[in-house]
């Protein structure tokens, strides 16, 4: 690489480094708007939640005609491409005798998760919802003629969980004025993306949010062609009828907390409210040949440094065309879920990690009890807090006894969270002014084990 290449390289990694800090450093400043922490209040102690990415797309599972469409599931008519008068006839074959969302909501408890996000209507355009805005609806075009939406509704209502509408406000590859369907309907530019806008979008989100009940969250995505007054139509739709109701961060203006890009979970912690949307295989919507699921393991990583940065963790299932969520996809849930029920405490309403070292950067100041530098391996552990508590999750035994970074704060006793060894105690001595733990090797739970370290006064000072 040229020096001046290099040096310019090495200042914009300096000042994203900054930049992070500063979020880092200012969790107070993000958080200036009474009503929206008030909004945001759930969010911030869920941490985990349910996406469910279910449409006609499931019918062909990444298959059009036989031969196989590379790229997510719910692509498929954009990917092929396909024209509306050949994708429209899907609907005449949906019929998810199988679905059941009584099912649905309690495997979402069952995995610890604490909201729901179901689409409403994707890129495709078809309302999964009986909307009177267009027939092309689950209720209207297809042989099975039941509301989805409203039966997850009741469900969500009767077992105390939170439900939120993902709603593709911009593209819709339907309608002759949606974004993104140029194959049908020519170039973007010479839309009258308004008429579409006005004509579908808009009354169809009212329509969410006056036929379901509470609607905890909207999830708009793909902000194409959205300025900023188009985006605000939608966000005054959205306050004025139900003012409680979260506005994700793809709108096309700021919302309530910030949407990462999809898998995307970021090196630091960031003080404002913050959503990874993530796939538990490669795709959102169902393909039949996708079954790299991640591991429990890998979900439990994820969730816990998410947390520990300060953020929510929304993970995905592509229920089949049956009604199904692939009953793979249902276990490695189910699994990481156990682990929930004994270690929640370190999860569900904490906050992010009082240290930061530990997320990935090799330290130069900290050193191990022998004087040398802690190298922190990416993966190890992570801290997350509640008042006058600090948590470590341990993903693999700490390789010397381990010692928490320099601190103000006198650490009172330590022990397990959860499994067999559930409350045993953890040795606590202090050493050239560090707290060491002598944690068990192997851990007690070879997939994360939680030690929670008490101290005095709430917050730890450094
Ligand atoms: O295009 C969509 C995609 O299909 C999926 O819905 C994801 C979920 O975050 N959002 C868009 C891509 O970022």
């Amino acid at each position: 690489m040229r020096p001046r290449l290099l040096l310019f390289v090495a200042l914009t990694c300096f000042a994203l480094t900054m930049l992070g800090r500063a979020q880092q450093a200012a969790p107070a400043a993000a958080k200036s708007d009474p009503a929206k922490e008030a909004r945001l209040a759930w969010f911030r102690d869920a941490k985990y939640g349910l996406f469910i990415h279910w449409g006609l797309y499931s019918i062909p599972a990444g298959e059009w005609k036989g031969r196989r469409r590379l790229g997510l599931g719910e692509w498929i008519m954009f990917r092929t491409p396909v024209p509306v008068k050949e994708y429209e006839p899907l609907a005449k074959q949906f019929n998810p005798v199988k679905f059941n969302a009584a099912e649905w909501v309690k495997l979402a408890k069952d995995a610890g998760m604490r909201y729901i996000v179901i689409t409403s209507k994707h890129h495709d355009g078809f309302a999964m919802f009986h909307s009177k805005v267009t027939p092309y609806n689950i209720v209207d075009a297809t042989p099975f003629k039941r509301d989805v939406l409203k039966e997850l509704a009741d469900a969500c209502a009767s077992q105390n969980m939170r439900l939120g509408f993902y709603y593709s406000q911009s593209q819709d590859w339907h309608e002759a004025n949606g974004a993104g369907n140029t194959w049908d309907f020519g170039p973007d530019e010479k839309k009258d993306y308004d008429q579409y806008l006005r004509g579908k979008a808009e009354p169809q989100v009212k329509e969410l949010l006056t036929s379901y009940g509470p609607v905890a969250l909207i999830w708009f995505d793909t902000p194409r062609m959205m300025t900023e007054e188009r985006a605000q139509r939608f966000a005054t739709i959205v306050r004025s009828t139900q003012p409680n109701t979260l506005i994700d961060g793809r709108l096309g203006t700021e919302g309530d907390y910030v949407s990462t890009g999809d898998n995307v979970i970021p090196p630091e912690v960031n003080g404002q409210a913050w959503e990874t949307p993530a796939t538990i295989n490669h795709t959102w919507g169902y393909r039949n040949d996708d079954t790299d699921w991640k591991s429990p393991g890998q979900i439990i990583f994820k969730l816990v440094d998410i947390v520990s940065k300060g953020g929510n963790y929304l993970l995905n299932v592509g229920p089949m065309s049956d009604g199904v969520i692939p009953p793979a996809s249902q276990d490695v849930l189910r699994t990481a879920g156990r682990w929930l029920q004994m270690n929640g405490e370190a999860i569900y309403g904490a906050g992010p990690t009082p240290f930061g070292d530990e997320l990935g950067e090799i330290s130069r100041t900290l050193k191990d009890v022998r004087g040398e530098p802690l190298g922190f391996v990416q993966g190890d552990f992570r801290y997350t807090t509640k008042p006058g508590k600090l948590y470590i999750t341990f993903f693999t035994e700490p390789r010397v006894p381990f010692a928490l970074p320099a601190m103000k704060t006198i650490v009172t006793r330590a022990y397990y969270l959860g499994g067999d060894r559930g409350a045993a105690p953890i040795k606590v001595r202090t050493e050239g002014g560090r707290t060491i733990l002598d944690i068990e090797r192997p851990i007690p739970d070879p997939m994360a084990s939680v030690a929670v370290v008490e101290f005095q006064g709430d917050r730890i000072q450094r």
